[in-house]
């Protein structure tokens, strides 16, 4: 659950003081996880004591390097070498880049594991939404042409095994993690350039990063092999990764001085033939509780 710290009270503070109705901060702070009755008082709160709002603006922390300076790479915390014991499986590295960081892999999955995945998925799927950058509410938008499904970290032991796999890999522990999200895209679905992290200078920013704060790495899973198209693409770097079922990408962008990698962009290329599915886990600088 996220707790209403420094940075979430800065978010509200600036919208109420720009006019954003108390509705519409109680539906973005539920959102991202807050319990409603809870949002309805911080929000209240904000509203009723002008003064609380002030001191919440002064105190605005933000602690992210987003200095001019140089992203510095510092080493990645997945393991080295060409095969990884990752919990309860043997994964194979098929490359590496540097700048941004990316990891590629083979056999982070089996087929039976993936086919579960998708097979469980296919009815809960519902169109993906993006975070708002001005007031952090989740919109459909034409960037994102997929449709996913969430599930709570845990749910079942199905899922907590590839959870604990994950974590092993990206030696991230589980509890920084969030849910998992399967996604499906179809003929001519995409998911444009952008990044995973929340941009400090984004208002809508502050509310997500309430929980566990900052993202710091993602690993994209393939569940299935894709006719044609739909690479995971870095533009900054010139390189794409192809969908190949039961491998994964794994890529970081925030390094140990919470300087944030602008080379990290990247998007999902519009599907050609058949359809693309994929799971997404994104972990967090802090606990994500
Ligand atoms: O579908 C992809 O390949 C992809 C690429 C980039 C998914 C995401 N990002 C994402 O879900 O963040
Ligand atoms: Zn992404």
């Amino acid at each position: 659950m996220p707790v209403v710290n420094d940075a979430v009270k800065t978010w509200l503070s600036s919208h109420v003081e720009r006019g954003f109705s108390p509705a519409v901060l109680v539906d973005a702070m539920v959102d991202a996880g807050f319990e409603s009755e809870l949002a309805r008082a911080t929000v209240n709160a904000s509203f009723n004591t002008a003064e609380a709002a002030s001191a919440a603006v002064a105190d605005a922390p933000c602690g992210i390097d987003t200095a001019a300076g140089e992203y510095h790479y510092d080493p990645a915390p997945v393991a080295a070498g060409n095969l990884i014991r990752a919990y309860d499986r043997d994964v194979k590295v098929l490359m590496r880049c540097e700048r941004p960081q990316i990891v590629a892999f083979a056999d982070v999955m089996s087929d039976a594991e993936c086919d579960e995945m998708i097979d469980r998925s296919r009815p809960l799927l519902k169109r993906s939404t993006t975070v708002n950058p001005q007031n952090g509410s989740h919109d459909v938008i034409a960037n994102r042409t997929s449709e996913g499904a969430w599930y709570h970290r845990g749910a079942d032991p199905f899922l907590e095994r590839l959870e604990k796999r994950f974590a092993s890999l990206m030696n991230w522990p589980v509890d920084h993690g969030e849910g998992l999200q399967v996604l499906r895209y179809g003929v001519g679905a995409e998911y444009r350039a952008h990044f995973d992290y929340f941009p400090p200078s984004q208002t809508g920013s502050a509310v997500h990063m309430g929980r566990g704060g900052q993202r710091v790495a993602t690993l994209v899973l393939y569940l299935n092999d894709v006719a044609a198209g739909g690479e995971t693409f870095f533009p900054e770097c010139g390189v794409s990764v192809a969908p190949r079922r039961g491998g994964a990408v794994y890529f970081r962008y925030m390094n140990e001085k919470r300087q944030l990698d602008s080379l990290s962009l990247h998007g999902g290329a519009p599907v050609l033939e058949g359809e693309k599915w994929i799971m997404t886990k994104w972990v967090r600088e802090g606990l994500f509780a």
